[in-house]
């Protein structure tokens, strides 16, 4: 038995695992899974629990009516040195039943049994219906005080900051599915202000399937997997979806976003996000706005390529996750910027002939521009994904007062679904009390009772007027900060089911997004609804949705049709002239690669000099550097992340190559099947050196290289290229200097990708 003191006793723990543990093979790059280091041996001296990693953090600690309660997150879930029950009292064993005997029967009476059991067989919870896919992270808000003259939110006074819990999803999976299929992103922000907690629940797209919340359900069962084989998961290459969106045409918009580079993020801190829906500002005169919100992330909008995202679904379901994650405990935080496009409040609710309730329309920037308002940075991952992702509750109508919804129909629907959706999820009305959902602004609300109630409230009256609890709680004016319900007019109507004409217009806004995109985002669009329409059973439906597309562009139309072999028709609505908004592409520009990853190839036989400084520098960066050798274990005396065995090129942004490693021992397809026949390389190169290089490298920089990655090589490392066949090439660099050829790389890495590896012809 050591020390029952518990600091001293994390001191002897971490002092005798330094000891035991070869110091240089813990992992220096994210990913550690605890903040501790492990020992060979089982720890048996009872210390108070471990505490969180350092860039981890837990929801504030507040009561259940939001006042602070100076406690450490961490006492939240563990306490003391010693395994309890449910209930405190230790326990000498958990290992073995209660049993009459060694040989059992088990008894009726083991309370410990029988708790435990039970609690595990009560783990799950629903997951969520849509968005069940997700991962989030906590971070703080600062306003810029710009959007002072349209909205009375003090959030967004200039440097107030508010704490903030953002939660990213994909829509359709369950929730143990991929990170990168085609699909949209969710993007919910859960601000906690002192006015109140406002959520904005917006998605990386900014128009939506339909125009009226009536239709999520028919949506949603299109899109989700088919009812009777429940296949395929979390994607929409599928008959149901395109049956619905080629029948439902004002789904075509959205649907065109999906088909886009937008679909396959390359990562959550590269994604716009926005609110969709027109929202209505309201400032300290009581003066209205129209306004929209868009997120507008530092690093630029980027995305996977088609291939690259369905490798990844098998090699690392958990990409964007383990993107966010490393990110953030890289210190490499993810900022957006907020920004507003600010619209005037008219009687008819249109800008520019664009009708502001349909939320199937955009507003290009051109028109509007976008205008910063503050700053978000996600700085803490979460300490335990049950409690905070799973269990945060997103609501439209967590408003703070100077925000105030429209008559969006689809806006209109989701202020009923959100609050909804928790009684079955979360189970109960008291889901604002879950830890993650707190408020930070004081709550006396008289909701009473309830599952799972939290607040031991006082008082005798919870109910108003009052006389017994001294008329407590008050309402508040204007000047206390009461939330305004802005008192629009609402025109004199007869009740209809019926939507204003302006909402039939389905296709200009997806001929400009088409119009707006670069030559090989066009490709990317050609080839995403061929893929998708090709996995398609019902020829039918296939020409269905060629008629729409025949009515977006007749381009657009002929190239899928050629891929499905299938006659291209006529458009069936004169096709309109629009302008195109360049703001909607994304690629041009440059762009900061902060907590990106950079593969670096060693080979152990050759000269490692410059190696530590090389892996110090992609650091230094800002980047995460993995090196790959032949064997795990230490290179040169660094860690190695990933051998040949285990690493694949879709984890990585770029790739360096620091050797022309020989083939490993391990390079018979008979034990990695990447190893291929390694006299194929041979040949295909038509070099003497080719079937010197370990395969699986060579199938690393073909890769890269028709992923359009840049691709650095130095010293030996140039032979891989010859061996690949593709030194010289755009984006392929090499060079003396390892130093040199990585600051080249930067600054391919700053577009993105290597486009001009591959001319479009779709022009
Ligand atoms: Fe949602 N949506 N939605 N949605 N939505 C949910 O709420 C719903 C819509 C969005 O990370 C659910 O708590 C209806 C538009 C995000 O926890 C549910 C309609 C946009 C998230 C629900 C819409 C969104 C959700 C499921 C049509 C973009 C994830 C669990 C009227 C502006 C939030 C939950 C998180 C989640 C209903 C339309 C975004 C069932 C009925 C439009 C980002 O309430």
């Amino acid at each position: 038995m050591g020390s029952n003191k518990p600091g001293k006793a994390i001191k002897n723990a971490v002092e005798s695992a330094a000891e035991k543990v070869v110091d240089l093979l813990t992992p220096d790059v994210p990913g550690k899974p605890g903040s501790g280091t492990p020992t060979v041996e089982e720890p048996t001296a009872p210390h108070a629990p471990l505490p969180p990693k350092q860039e981890q953090g837990s929801p504030e600690t507040r009561t259940p009516t939001g006042a602070k309660t100076g406690r450490p997150a961490t006492e939240l879930g563990q306490q003391g040195a010693y395994l309890t029950t449910s209930q405190g009292a230790r326990l000498r064993d958990t290992d073995h039943s209660l049993k009459a005997g060694p040989r059992g029967p088990i008894l009726l009476q083991d309370h410990h049994l029988r708790e435990k059991i039970m609690h595990f067989d009560h783990e799950r919870i629903p997951e969520r219906v849509v968005h069940a896919r997700g991962a989030g992270a906590h971070g703080v808000f600062e306003g810029y005080g710009t959007a002072d003259g349209v909205t009375r939110a003090g959030f967004l006074k200039k440097g107030k900051q508010t704490d903030v819990f953002v939660r990213f999803s994909t829509v359709l999976g369950s929730r143990g599915s991929a990170d990168t299929v085609r699909d949209t992103r969710g993007f919910a922000t859960k601000f906690y202000t002192d006015e109140g907690t406002f959520d904005l629940v917006g998605n990386n797209m900014p128009v939506f399937f339909i125009q009226d919340g009536i239709k999520f359900p028919d949506i949603i069962h299109a899109g989700k997997p088919h009812p009777d084989r429940e296949i395929p998961q979390a994607q929409s290459a599928h008959d149901t979806f395109w049956d619905f969106v080629s029948l439902h045409t004002e789904a075509q918009h959205h649907t065109m976003w999906n088909m886009s580079d937008r679909g396959i993020p390359r990562s959550f801190r590269m994604m716009e996000g926005f609110g969709v829906h027109t929202f209505r500002l309201v400032n300290e005169a009581g003066e209205t706005v129209l306004a929209k919100f868009h997120w507008k992330p530092k690093l630029g909008v980027h995305s996977l390529v088609w291939e690259e995202a369905q490798l990844l679904s098998g090699m690392d379901p958990d990409f964007h996750r383990r993107d966010l994650y490393d990110a953030i405990e890289a210190g490499a935080h993810p900022v957006w910027e907020l920004g507003i496009q600010v619209l005037p409040d008219t009687p008819d609710e249109t800008f520019e002939g664009i009708d502001l309730l349909d939320p199937t329309k955009l507003v290009p920037e051109e028109l509007a521009p976008v205008q910063a308002i503050g700053k978000m940075t996600l700085n803490r991952n979460p300490t335990n994904f049950f409690a905070e992702v799973e269990q945060v509750a997103y609501h439209l109508g967590n408003l703070p007062p100077g925000i105030d919804v429209t008559n969006d129909p689809l806006l209109q629907a989701r202020l009923f679904s959100y609050l909804d959706t928790q009684l079955t999820r979360l189970a109960g009305p008291n889901f604002s009390q879950i830890p993650v959902n707190r408020p930070h602004a004081a709550v006396n609300d008289m909701l009473r009772d309830g599952f799972h109630q939290q607040a031991v409230h006082a008082g005798v009256a919870p109910y108003r007027p009052n006389s017994l609890d001294g008329g407590n709680p008050s309402v508040a004016t204007d000047a206390e900060q009461a939330f305004l319900d802005v008192p629009v007019t609402v025109a004199e109507a007869s009740k209809v089911r019926a939507s204003p004409a302006s909402f039939d217009d389905h296709y200009s806004q997806v001929r400009l997004f088409w119009l707006s995109m670069s030559p090989v985002e066009r490709e990317h669009i050609v080839r995403s609804y061929t893929f998708e329409l090709a996995k398609c059973y019902e020829q039918p439906i296939k020409e269905r949705q060629l008629l729409s597309l025949a009515n977006i562009d007749p381009v657009l139309c002929a190239q899928v049709a050629a891929g499905l072999g299938l006659p291209a028709p006529e458009p069936t609505v004169p096709l309109v002239d629009v302008t195109p908004s360049p703001a909607l592409s994304q690629v041009g520009g440059e762009w900061p690669a902060d907590g990106r990853t950079v593969g670096i190839v060693v080979d152990p036989d050759s000269d490692l000099d410059g190696l530590a400084a090389l892996r110090e520098t992609v650091f230094a960066a800002g980047m995460v550097p993995l090196l790959i050798a032949p064997h795990g274990g230490l290179v040169g005396g660094l860690p190695v992340q990933r051998t040949f065995a285990t690493a694949r090129s879709v984890e990585f942004d770029a790739l360096l190559l620091a050797g022309a490693p020989v083939p490993a021992p391990d390079a018979t397809p008979a034990r990695d099947a990447k190893a291929r026949d390694a006299k194929a390389g041979d040949a295909k190169a038509g070099d003497a050196k080719a079937g010197a290089v370990d395969p699986r490298v060579l199938l690393m920089v073909e890769e890269c290289w028709r992923h359009a990655k840049a691709i650095g090589a130095w010293g030996d490392g140039a032979a891989v290229l010859t061996a690949a066949g593709v030194a010289g090439s755009p984006g392929v660099l090499a060079g003396d200097a390892a130093a040199d050829v990585f600051t080249e790389l930067l600054q391919l890495m700053g577009a993105h990708r290597v486009w001009e590896r591959f001319p479009a012809p779709v022009a």
